[in-house]
């Protein structure tokens, strides 16, 4: 899979492609980052990309033209057409859902803004989705653009090694993940649960699945709603719930 990505800081989003998992899979050639800074296609010896708002009030809004450009520059590196997704604060939500939906393409270009954002004119013209990573407030969308690349990235066949799976994610399944322990097993912090250490794994299977259902129910009871839980699930989490009552663990309610 190809990003094109439209940024005035080109070296931020190449340095997020260079590591871990990300920097990995570029690499191993299953993923291909590129940037293109609208400063490159911005007139004059200033170079401008931005200008005041029309109509008044603070801030910075950035001009088409530089955009326009860099966008179909980006477009015409590659021979099939990509869609421009417009990372913003007026954007869908980004759910993993959408992030499976958006792995299975061959190619996106992300658009970054900064300042107040982008000439609504450019958007209307040349951008395809808007897209959110969230309720909070960035100062500009190139994180937004790391973000997205690397939540899609990691799903892309080959990205993950055997030990690590797409399928086995938090959220995946709708239901967070179980906690996790290494060694060793006795520490003054407390003990790695007896029954990881019992090498029976249906009954490891069984616990684990209980901690994410319990968890879940505890911490993401917004989760919780949007599933149907099976007979074996209900099982589970009522068992969770008799075991959790008369406990206090301060960072559950
Ligand atoms: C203080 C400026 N705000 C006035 C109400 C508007 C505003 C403009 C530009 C707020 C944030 C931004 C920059 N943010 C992004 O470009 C962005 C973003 C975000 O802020 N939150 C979550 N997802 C995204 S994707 C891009």
């Amino acid at each position: 899979m190809r990003f094109d990505v439209v940024t005035l800081f080109p070296e931020f989003v190449r340095q997020c492609a260079g590591f871990g998992v990300i920097g990995r899979a570029v690499e191993r050639g299953l993923l291909q980052v590129e940037a293109w800074n609208p400063r490159d296609y911005a007139e004059g010896g200033y170079r401008r990309v931005d200008d005041s708002v029309c109509g008044g009030g603070p801030g910075m809004v950035m001009l088409i033209e530089p955009l326009r450009k860099a966008l179909a520059a980006a477009q015409q590196a590659a021979s099939d057409r990509a869609p421009v997704i417009y990372l913003s604060p007026q954007g869908q939500r980004l759910t993993q859902e959408k992030v499976k939906e958006l792995a299975g393409l061959p190619r996106v270009i992300l658009l970054c803004g900064r300042y107040e954002g982008i000439d609504e004119r450019l958007i209307e013209h040349e951008v395809d989705e808007e897209l959110s990573i969230g309720d909070y407030v960035l100062s500009g969308g190139d994180l937004a653009a790391a973000v997205v690349i690397d939540a899609i990235g990691r799903l892309q066949e080959g990205a993950l090694g055997d030990t690590q799976s797409a399928a086995q994610d938090s959220f995946s399944g709708g239901l967070l993940d179980c906690p996790h322990y290494t060694r060793p097993v006795s520490h003054a912090f407390g003990e790695v649960p007896a029954v990881l250490l019992s090498g029976d794994h249906a009954a490891i299977d069984r616990w684990r699945r209980m901690q994410s259902l319990g968890r879940t129910w505890l911490r993401r009871p917004d989760l919780l709603e949007n599933l149907t839980l099976g007979q074996d699930d209900q099982r589970l989490l009522e068992e969770f719930k008799r075991e959790h009552k008369g406990r206090t663990h301060e960072q559950d309610h």
